[in-house]
Formats: structure tokens, C-alpha cells, sequence
């Protein structure tokens, strides 16, 4: 198979499988146990330095196997690749640009945080009232944004791009992080009108079976995953190398 994804059930996972459904790409899922610490092992280090799944590898790639770290770099790629989803006109590529930062500088960090804090942080999101509210209100900003756009246009950036897959898997949670759209019928529209699409569907399909439970992970994925810092990052990769 041309590509590998590097694959865990999260929404930074399935902005790349909805890509990948989206151009009928051909592609094999590697799966990434990051509660097991598979990003820590040297093998996934020397594609995704940062530890972080998704990463890609293209073994067709021109010039020789090409490995992608970074959800926004993957999708820019393959829309180079495919010739899809990134319009061909300058001013038009700009907007699909703009709004696929704003989703991985923006919406993805702020709703990433929230999802912390409403379904990992210890006490749950009640006992950390501060953060909880900063996050949530971060959220709902966006999506109020997000609704400027689209009162404007059929899509984040125009047409149906690589910026709206990258933002439906953050939107798609969005009543277990206790928001509403309420106040936001052109977010609806949008999601609604997304939600209908087969190949975005069968992307979020990927992986369904294997989500993490947040009540059921065990003391040491927890810590792992939400008490990293710089030593014990060091520390994981050296011990994955010492048992590769
Ligand atoms: N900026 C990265 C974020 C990716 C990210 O945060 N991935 C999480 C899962 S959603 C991860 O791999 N976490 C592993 C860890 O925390 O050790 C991207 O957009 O690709």
C-alpha cells in the first residue's frame, strides 16, 4: 500500500481519514496505542518528532518514501497530491490556507484543552472552574467565527476544502463539551449538510471500535498522556529504545 497513516481514534486522526475517504486514496492504518506509549518508540519518533499521532508515511512519493508529521501539513499534502480540495486560483487557496490554520492554531489546541478538562481532568470540569470556563468560552468564540464565515459562504473557506475536514472532528463532539448551536443556525447548516457526505462518514468511521473511554483508562495512561513534560518525554523514548 502507497500510504500508512499513523492512526489513533481522535479527531486529529479522522481530519486525515476523511481526507483520505474524500480522494478514494488508498491507504493502510498503523494503529498508535498512545496510552501504551507508542509515540514514543523510535520507529514513530523518526516520522512525528513531536510524538503527536497523525503522521504519514507515502512510500510512492516523487523522489522516494516521504514521511509527514503535523495534521495540517498531511492535508495540505495530499491535496497536492490528489489535485483536490485546494482550489487552483491563488486568492481562493489563501482562504482555504487561513481557515486551515485557524482550525489546527485554533479551534483543534482550544477544543483539544476543553475536552481535557471535561473528560480527563481529575474531580472532573467542576473542580477546575477557571480553566474549564476559559476553555469553554474559547469554544463558543469560535464557533460564533465560524458562524460569521458561513452566514457568508456555503463553507469555512468557499467551496468544500481540506479546512472544513480539518474542523467537523472538533465540531463533532460538541454536545459532550456541553456547547450548543443555538445560536448558531449556519454552524448547523453546515454540520448538517457535512454530516451528509459518505466519504466523511466512513472517515469518522475509522477506528470507532477502539476509543478511549475516559472513565476506563488506567492510572498509567493518564499519566503518561497528561503529565508529560520535557524530562519524561526523554525518559519514555529512551526506555521504548532500551525495549525495541
Ligand atoms: N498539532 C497536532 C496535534 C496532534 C495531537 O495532539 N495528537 C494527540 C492525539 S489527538 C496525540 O498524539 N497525543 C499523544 C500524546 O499526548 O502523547 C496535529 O494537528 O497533528
Amino acid at each position: 500500500m502507497a500510504i500508512d497513516l499513523y492512526f489513533a481514534p481522535t479527531p486529529n486522526g479522522w481530519k486525515i481519514t476523511i481526507m483520505l475517504e474524500e480522494c478514494g486514496l488508498p491507504y493502510r492504518i498503523v494503529p498508535v496505542n498512545l496510552g501504551a506509549g507508542d509515540q514514543f518508540t523510535p520507529e514513530f519518533l523518526r516520522i512525528s518528532p513531536n510524538n503527536r499521532m497523525p503522521a504519514l508515511v507515502d512510500h510512492d512519493a516523487p523522489g522516494g518514501e516521504l514521511s509527514i508529521f503535523e495534521s495540517g501539513a498531511i492535508l495540505l499534502y495530499l491535496a497536492e497530491k490528489s489535485g483536490k480540495f485546494l482550489p487552483r486560483n491563488q486568492r481562493d487557496r489563501c482562504s482555504v490556507y487561513q481557515w486551515l490554520f485557524w482550525q489546527v492554531g485554533g479551534l483543534g489546541p482550544m477544543a483539544g484543552q476543553l475536552s481535557h478538562f471535561v473528560n480527563y481532568a481529575p474531580g472532573g470540569a467542576l473542580a477546575h472552574e477557571y480553566s474549564h470556563t476559559r476553555y469553554a468560552g474559547e469554544y463558543d468564540r469560535l464557533f460564533a467565527v465560524m458562524e460569521r464565515s458561513l452566514s457568508e459562504r456555503e463553507c469555512l473557506a468557499g467551496e468544500y476544502s481540506i479546512a472544513d475536514m480539518a474542523s467537523f472532528p472538533w465540531v463533532l463532539p460538541y454536545k459532550r463539551f456541553g456547547q450548543s448551536m443555538d445560536a448558531y443556525p449556519n454552524v448547523r447548516r453546515w454540520f448538517d449538510t457535512l454530516k451528509t457526505r459518505p466519504a466523511l462518514q466512513r472517515g469518522v468511521e475509522v477506528g470507532k471500535d477502539k476509543v478511549t473511554d475516559p472513565a476506563k483508562i488506567s492510572e498509567a495512561h493518564r499519566k503518561r498522556m497528561f503529565e508529560q513534560s520535557g524530562a519524561s518525554v526523554l525518559a519514555e523514548a529512551e526506555k521504548a529504545k532500551r525495549d525495541a
